[in-house]
């Protein structure tokens, strides 16, 4: 009996469980691409030109590997639209009635794969390091989630920068080196551009057709979109960057999108790159003395670490996750997070890259975009389908736990033990774009102050019943306190002014 083989846009990688059990012979690869998962948010035209180019090329690497694949493209006139269509239009044209699939990374397509129709076998996804089960048996009976304890597991787990039982050079975590603020020039040009090839220039022009009015440009585009390409970036990261990584992971530069970064997360997260193996080169790189530990462990604890446990958290807390709002916030999303104007030279620049590269690095994620709509209050849930649309390596198990728990702190804490937040000060330390903004950072209060120094106490004296008793909060709560009455009521009036401007749609 044939069966189907299900691999989906994120799964591209010959590992992949569902294919591992595969019969080459008799099975056949179902492959599509579909309304529903190109239009669940009005994804960046890049991230949907990069998924079906790597689908497509992923495709033919499977028939030139002699497997049968049943491919849909998009305009496809036979095309279901959703994947559990194309799986049933497929098993009645192949008279299958099974199919395989590795379980996907969003509860939304688990559920529609569970609708019955089909008897369909949804196996673990082995890319990950900790199985769901490993993560739970870790989690059960902690008070508290904290990522440090997660990954010291992890790092024994993979022996990944150990001797024997302890960690190389007798610490866990580096971090404290890894603060430097931005520095005058990078000395790295960023990651590789690729000149699109024939299967990327015909999905170029669907996507241009399509989904041309969707957020973000298409053009010049210059992802990898195969495995070898992918590992060309990573190698050339590796060579040249890697070894500053550490030193300048939090700096941000008007003129400096990548700075250090990898830019591999839409490789690793599609199945491009495998994330053990991309540590195993990277800590190559520091027994060769290639690299500092600094550097390598900060990076090799953003994958074992942080990648692994935000998967975690998404499947442990279940499908309510991304409704929640612990803070009950409801402001809608800002229109310059879609591109209109904003005198906030942070926000402008974050969103003008996310614009331009489907890209922007953890603190402009974090400390930029995040903080302000955390200190302003919008709606968690639209904070978080913007994440999900804007960032090519965005897919909810990764990106509603970053926006959800650890950017919003909707999640009431399971995350970050205290929200993450700041006042312009510190984006005035780890950037240089304050020198170059309407507002002055130096400005607490008055028409030129910055807006996050406004929302910042504002947004501490709003949520006083739910913060003053954290004790990692206590010190801010006590400069608040010390602050003199007058110009606590000024800071509260001007910041409610500054968002009542925002929401009458001012330039703010
Ligand atoms: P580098 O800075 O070079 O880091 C190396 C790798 O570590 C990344 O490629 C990534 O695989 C991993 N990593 C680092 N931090 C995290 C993290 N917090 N969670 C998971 N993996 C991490 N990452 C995504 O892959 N998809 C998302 O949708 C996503 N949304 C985010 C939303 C917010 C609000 C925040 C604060 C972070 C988000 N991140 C997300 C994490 C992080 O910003 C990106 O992984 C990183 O910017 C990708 O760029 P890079 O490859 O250059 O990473
Ligand atoms: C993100 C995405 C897009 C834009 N399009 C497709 C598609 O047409 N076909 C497909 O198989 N996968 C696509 N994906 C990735 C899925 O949305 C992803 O597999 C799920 O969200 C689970 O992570
Ligand atoms: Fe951002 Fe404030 Fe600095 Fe302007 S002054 S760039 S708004 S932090």
């Amino acid at each position: 009996m044939v069966r189907l083989v299900l691999v989906l846009g994120d799964q591209l990688s010959e590992a992949l469980s569902a294919l591992q059990q595969a019969n080459k012979d008799s099975d056949v690869v179902v492959m599509a691409e579909v309304a529903t998962e190109a239009t669940y948010v009005p994804h960046h035209p890049k991230k949907i030109a990069f998924l079906f180019s790597a689908m497509r090329k992923f495709a033919a690497r499977l028939i030139a590997d002699g497997w049968q694949v049943a491919y849909t493209k998009l305009d496809d006139p036979e095309n279901a639209g959703s994947i559990p269509g194309e799986l049933l239009r497929r098993a009645e044209a192949f008279g299958a009635s099974e199919v395989i699939a590795t379980e996907p990374g969003e509860w939304r397509l688990i559920a529609a794969l569970n609708d019955g129709l089909l008897k369909i076998t949804q196996l673990q996804d082995t890319r990950f390091i900790a199985s769901h089960a490993e993560f739970e048996t870790w989690a059960e009976g902690r008070k508290e989630l904290r990522m440090e304890w997660f990954y010291r597991d992890m790092r024994h787990k993979t022996g990944l920068l150990m001797e024997g039982d302890k960690p190389v050079g007798d610490k866990w975590n580096f971090d404290h080196d890894n603060r430097k603020s931005a520095p005058k020039t990078i000395n790295y040009t960023g990651p590789m551009a690729f000149t699109p090839d024939e299967t990327v220039q015909e999905v170029l022009a669907l996507v241009e057709d399509r989904f041309g009015e969707n957020f973000g440009d298409l053009h010049p585009f210059w992802f990898a979109t195969d495995a070898e390409q992918a590992q060309r970036q990573l190698t050339r990261w590796i060579t040249y960057a890697l070894p500053h990584f550490g030193d300048y992971q939090d700096a941000m530069m008007g003129e400096e999108k990548f700075l250090y970064h990898s830019i591999i997360s839409f490789y690793i997260n599609t199945g491009l790159l495998d994330p053990l193996d991309v540590c195993r080169q990277v800590e190559d790189a520091y027994r060769d003395g290639h690299a500092p530990i600094n550097a390598v462990e900060g990076f090799i604890r953003q994958i074992i670490g942080w990648r692994e446990y935000m998967r975690g958290i998404y499947f442990l807390e279940g499908p309510d996750y991304t409704s929640r709002n612990v803070l009950g916030h409801d402001r809608a999303l800002p229109a310059f997070f879609w591109g209109a104007e904003t005198q906030m030279n942070c926000v402008s620049k974050a969103v003008a890259q996310t614009g331009t590269d489907a890209y922007a690095h953890h603190i402009q994620r974090l400390m930029v975009t995040g903080n302000f709509a955390l200190l302003a209050g919008v709606d968690p849930y639209q904070v978080h389908e913007w994440y999900l649309a804007v960032y090519a390596d965005a897919y909810e198990w990764v990106e509603a736990p970053n926006v959800i728990g650890m950017s919003q702190w909707a999640d009431g804490g399971v995350v970050g033990s205290k929200p993450y937040i700041s006042s312009g000060a510190y984006i005035d330390r780890m950037s240089d774009y304050c020198k170059s903004c309407a507002y002055k950072v130096k400005d607490k209060t008055g028409p030129d102050a910055c807006p996050f120094n406004l929302l910042y106490w504002d947004f501490l004296a709003r949520h006083r019943d739910q913060f003053s008793n954290n004790h990692r909060m206590g010190n801010m709560y006590r400069v608040w306190d010390r602050m003199d009455e007058a110009k606590r009521e000024v800071i509260r009036t001007e910041a409610r002014g500054w968002l009542k401007r925002l929401d009458t749609g001012e330039t703010v």
